[in-house]
């Protein structure tokens, strides 16, 4: 297993939407334990493949807290089948837009049908802090970042700190 390199906003790559697997193999479970490293290590809740410049719709979430055990889930091809009318509020961050927060408002339930880390159907009923991180995740499966709900104020803002913070690190290279 090897800890990849995670693109920051921004990236033309993070807009791009992500494309199915026809199968699960080998190949894919290594991706899988990769990502689960890479997200461990950064450390972060959740990760899609897009995150490490691969455009497949794969996503791996462990939302179980510091003292529990360990609890990754492997989402292959994942696709919402329910959302809850009922919505609600939790401060988001996302590993491609280091340092900033917001609030954002979605559905406070979700279902979602996928295949899991043998490539078997499954579906899962997901609530509270997953639902919430199972909705981030295919966002980034379909070129989606959280800052694309805030205004464009305040959008533009992280995204020009951000472009800036990696000018500073080239010339700092150079
Ligand atoms: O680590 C993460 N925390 C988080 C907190 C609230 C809602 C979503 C997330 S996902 C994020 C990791 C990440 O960027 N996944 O794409
Ligand atoms: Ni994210």
């Amino acid at each position: 297993m090897s800890p990849r390199n995670i693109i920051i906003e921004p990236d033309p790559i993070l807009r791009k939407k992500s494309e199915p697997l026809e199968q699960v193999t080998d190949d894919t479970r290594k991706l899988l334990d990769d990502m689960l490293q890479t997200m461990y290590a950064a450390p972060g809740i959740g990760l899609a493949a897009v995150q490490i410049g691969i455009l497949r719709r794969v996503i791996v979430v462990d939302v179980s807290k510091k003292e529990e055990k360990r609890e990754p889930i492997f989402f292959i091809n994942p696709e919402i089948t329910f959302t809850s009318k009922e919505t609600s509020l939790f401060e988001e961050g996302c590993l491609s837009l280091p340092g900033y927060f917001a609030e954002i408002e979605r559905p406070s339930k979700c279902k979602v049908r996928y295949l899991d880390y043998n490539g078997k159907q499954t579906e899962l009923d997901a609530e509270g802090l997953l639902s919430t991180c199972i909705q981030h995740e295919i966002d980034h499966l379909n070129g989606i970042l959280f800052v694309d709900y805030l205004s464009k104020l305040k959008k533009d803002m992280i995204i020009k700190k951000l472009q800036k913070q990696k000018k500073d690190i080239d010339k700092a290279i150079l």
